[in-house]
């Protein structure tokens, strides 16, 4: 329980001291490899303990009160480095942002995303929001209005992890998504698990069906690009194609590939 509250009161000095950093993760066309977007990825700057990822500490950051304000942090700096992206490829780069289920039940999160997009200039068409499923089985009531406005902006909606929980089809047919982010567990062995390559066809089958975009995630290896490929997957994620790394990293990048 110590260990705890010692956490928590880290999280806020963390949350004063701006020691929270986003990383990039690229997606890219699965035909030509071009950079279609990135994710954004907290990461915390600990002065002691070095570069934290998010598994040891977003759990307890969830349940404090700052969750939502390091949210609306995350979501500020992805649109001013998705600018700067675009910026220097001359062209659209999607930021995809995961969203704290805090953000939504504070209830100003439309008004936030429009500040932001004002203050960055980020077209809302490059913004794609990601929920999971455990805001997808929270307030209905409280949460679809908000992604509806958030849609009427031109903001995008993609539903994280996809396939790993138990939302129903029911359920994704009143969330106004626009795309599906096939979870990396099934990714991982799509090409020696014959029920694994069932579910990401059926994933694709799905999105299809529902005209949402699909995302695979964790690609690793060529051939698992390869079979996503031939099953008309176009976008894919993964450390065959870039760990999440700092924005300038991912600009030095792009002028090498000039
Ligand atoms: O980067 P990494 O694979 O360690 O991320 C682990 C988990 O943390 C992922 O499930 C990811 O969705 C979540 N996560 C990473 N960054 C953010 C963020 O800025 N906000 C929220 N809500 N979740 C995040
Ligand atoms: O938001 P989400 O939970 O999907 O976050 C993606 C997480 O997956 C990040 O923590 C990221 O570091 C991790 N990740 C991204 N690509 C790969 C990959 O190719 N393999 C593995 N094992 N993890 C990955
Ligand atoms: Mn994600
Ligand atoms: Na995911």
């Amino acid at each position: 329980l110590e260990a705890v509250q010692e956490l928590r009161t880290a999280l806020q000095v963390a949350h004063e001291e701006e020691q929270f950093i986003v990383f990039l993760q690229p997606q890219v066309d699965l035909e030509t490899g071009a950079l279609t977007g990135v994710e954004a990825l907290l990461r915390w700057q600990h002065p002691e303990r070095g570069l934290l990822a998010p598994g040891a500490f977003i759990a307890e950051l969830e349940n404090t009160p700052i969750a939502a304000d390091v949210g609306n942090r995350v979501l500020a700096q992805a649109c001013r480095d998705a600018m700067r992206l675009r910026q220097r490829h001359g062209r659209d780069i999607r930021i995809g942002v995961n969203l704290f289920t805090a953000q939504l039940r504070r209830g100003d999160l439309v008004a936030s995303v429009e500040r932001v997009l004002a203050e960055t200039d980020l077209p809302a068409h490059c913004l794609e929001l990601e929920i999971t499923e455990t805001i997808i089985l929270d307030d209905e009531e409280l949460i679809i209005p908000q992604l509806r406005a958030l849609r009427a902006l031109g903001v995008g909606i993609a539903f994280d992890d996809y396939g790993t929980g138990w939302a129903s089809l029911s359920q994704l047919k009143r969330y106004p998504l626009t795309r599906l982010k096939i979870d990396r567990s099934f990714v991982s062995d799509v090409t020696e698990d014959e029920d694994d390559a069932a579910i990401v066809r059926a994933v694709l089958a799905l999105g299809s069906s529902l005209g949402l975009d699909v995302i695979a995630e964790g690609i690793e290896i060529p051939a698992q690009a390869d079979f996503l490929r031939e099953h008309q997957c176009l976008t894919g994620q993964g450390y065959l194609y870039g760990r999440p790394m700092p924005v300038e990293v991912l600009l030095g990048k792009a002028m090498q590939n000039e």
